[in-house]
């Protein structure tokens, strides 16, 4: 009973599959691998002054490897695959480049997925422009190329990739302010925000853009994690999303419209140009506290070298409602950010009059 069942469902589906086959206008042409898809392609910006589009059939015609590999997700779950396909590198050399040569990529999905391959991946790995993963075509969401970067996590490895972007390598800007990150948020609108089972609160990244009343934000922020994950992502992508800043994973950048592998937990950095946002909670995490008197705190002075601003004689603290203090550079030191009893992250300074402490503690900057 059993086998007759199976077998006719394999009559059904092999009848099926003739029909559809039947159906397809255009025969495959030999060397077309089967299942694959007629002019499927990347587009490649930013080496030349168009955009160079490169097909799939193309990508099959270059020398290719076969490695196994393990990825490796942000949960830390892990999938083997054999990948095929050409280096990236050889790519490049058709068109007179070399993969460490560049500043960084960024790799587009068709899904709404992206991310940015950064110089030190680059420089250090081979990405494979993978069109067959254990010996099959791929899938419907992988193809038409999936970038495998062995070694690295699997947020490079990106499926349905559509879109190779070269990058220019922006100049590194030195800091010259670093803002606490919860007493900014402090500053938004909070807003509901459903994660899961949980409701948590949240501020949109646009108003937290705005409130930096900067008139030259970069292209692109750079994030390190409080478990030291570094990653970049467009200021762009940023804006249409928020900041949770209660419960799991605080403080974390998500957008119902993004793909959750383009969530950012744990925010401990955020580098914006020559701006710092620095979470005070993980900071605690990060570098443990100190105590003064009877204040228990991070290190004002590990902050600010940790957010990258130095070099200056006097620096500039400010609160969220104006207030402003100047402390130099030798008292910095002295100084430990902590959550006072009503929440307010406050910077309270050692040995130094009352009144250089700093409730609801904005930012502190370089004065010239
Ligand atoms: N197109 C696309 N590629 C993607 C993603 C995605 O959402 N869309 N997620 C990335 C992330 S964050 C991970 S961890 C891996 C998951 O890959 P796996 O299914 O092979 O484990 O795919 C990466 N590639
Ligand atoms: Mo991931």
């Amino acid at each position: 009973m059993n086998k007759r069942v199976r077998m006719l469902q394999f009559v059904v589906l092999m009848l099926i599959l003739t029909l559809t086959a039947a159906g397809c206008s255009t025969p495959a042409e030999s060397g077309n691998t089967a299942g694959g898809q007629e002019g499927e392609k990347i587009v490649i910006s930013g080496l030349k002054s168009t955009d160079i589009e490169v097909s799939v059939e193309e990508l099959k015609g270059l020398d290719s490897v076969t490695v196994d590999a393990t990825s490796v997700s942000s949960s830390g779950e892990e999938n083997q695959y054999t990948v095929t396909g050409p280096l990236l590198d050889d790519l490049l050399k058709k068109y007179g480049k070399s993969q460490c040569d560049l500043n960084g990529i960024r790799l587009v999905a068709g899904d709404g997925y992206s991310i940015e391959v950064p110089p030190e991946v680059l420089q250090s790995r081979d990405l494979i422009l993978a069109h067959t993963i254990d010996g099959q075509p791929l899938d419907e969401k992988t193809r038409p190329i999936r970038a495998v970067v062995p070694e690295e996590r699997a947020m490079y490895w990106i499926r349905n990739l559509v879109r190779i972007e070269v990058l220019e390598g922006a100049p590194q800007a030195e800091v010259g302010r670093v803002y606490i990150l919860e007493t900014l948020i402090s500053q938004a609108a909070a807003e509901d925000y459903t994660y899961y089972e949980s409701t948590d609160k949240a501020v949109k990244v646009d108003e937290l853009l705005g409130l930096l009343n900067s008139d030259s934000l970069p292209d692109t922020a750079s994030f390190v994690a409080s478990d030291g994950f570094e990653k970049n992502e467009q200021l762009d992508i940023l804006s249409e999303g928020y900041i949770k800043f209660t419960g799991e994973d605080a403080p974390l950048f998500l957008s119902p419209d993004l793909p959750k592998g383009m969530h950012i937990k744990s925010i401990y950095l955020c580098t914006l140009g020559d701006m710092a946002l620095v979470s005070q909670e993980k900071a605690v995490e990060v570098l443990g506290t100190k105590k003064a008197e009877d204040k228990e705190g991070v290190s004002l002075e590990e902050i600010v070298s940790q957010a990258g601003l130095t070099g200056t004689d006097m620096y500039l603290l400010t609160a969220a409602d104006g207030y402003t203090v100047e402390i130099m550079k030798d008292d910095i030191e002295k100084g430990i950010v902590f959550r006072n009893s009503k929440g307010q992250i406050t910077v309270f300074f050692e040995g130094l009059p009352k009144n250089t402490q700093v409730k609801d503690f904005l930012s502190i900057e370089r004065m010239e």
